[in-house]
């Protein structure tokens, strides 16, 4: 097995190798390696969802599937935050958190998948902690928030939180949950306290 540590979403992967003639006919056995990806970031917060009335849920245009949205909120942020930054998602992606002289406490969302299935995925490579006083500290935890923003009649959605702290490829949290409100904003958006690494 492979070892790999990057920023990706940590897990176990299988790759497979399959040759064949000009034909389509298997000139040798299939070659599989698998690899382990551990991330370099501290804090990883993955949000995947499956759509059972979704017959293809790897098609990608407007309305070919589910819309369901990951956020990250520092403490004392505000849900669906469109001017301050504290709430890290498809609206502010990349916000400035904790020291403004520090890039690595700033949360980063990888995509938007608005047409079913996910990943979506905020990494931290350093948060900061989350008790105390001052710039670089907060005083109350990150909070993790799913909303279901639309499901261009497709109905409910099976959706899965997952947290990973210190690239351990093993999610310290796993949250499901049944989401059947698509555009019900305010309501229908779920919230969990995530877990931080210790200091
Ligand atoms: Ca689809
Ligand atoms: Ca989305
Ligand atoms: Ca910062």
């Amino acid at each position: 097995m492979l070892i790999i540590t990057t920023t990706s979403i940590p897990g176990d992967y299988l790759f497979q190798l399959d040759v064949t003639d000009a034909g389509g006919v298997p000139v040798c056995p299939p070659s599989q390696v698998s690899v382990q990806v551990r991330s370099s970031a501290r804090l990883v917060v993955e949000l995947v969802w499956t759509t059972p009335s979704d017959e293809d849920e790897t098609d990608e245009f407007l309305g070919a599937g589910t819309d369901v949205d990951l956020h990250l909120i520092r403490a004392g942020g505000t849900w669906d935050d469109t001017s301050g930054g504290s709430d890290c998602s498809f609206r502010a992606p990349h916000p400035d958190w904790g020291s403004p002289t520090e890039t690595d406490d700033n949360p980063s969302l990888d995509r938007d998948d608005s047409d079913g299935g996910g990943p979506e995925t905020i990494t931290v490579l350093s948060p900061a902690i989350t008790f105390g006083p001052g710039m670089e500290y907060y005083d109350s935890p990150y909070q993790v928030g799913v909303y279901f923003f639309d499901d261009w009649t497709f109905g409910e959605v099976y959706a899965s939180l997952r947290v990973y702290l210190e690239g351990d490829p093993d999610p310290v949290a796993v949250w499901p949950s049944v989401l059947d409100d698509g555009g019900s904003h305010p309501d229908g958006r779920l919230f969990r306290e995530a877990p931080a690494p210790e200091q």
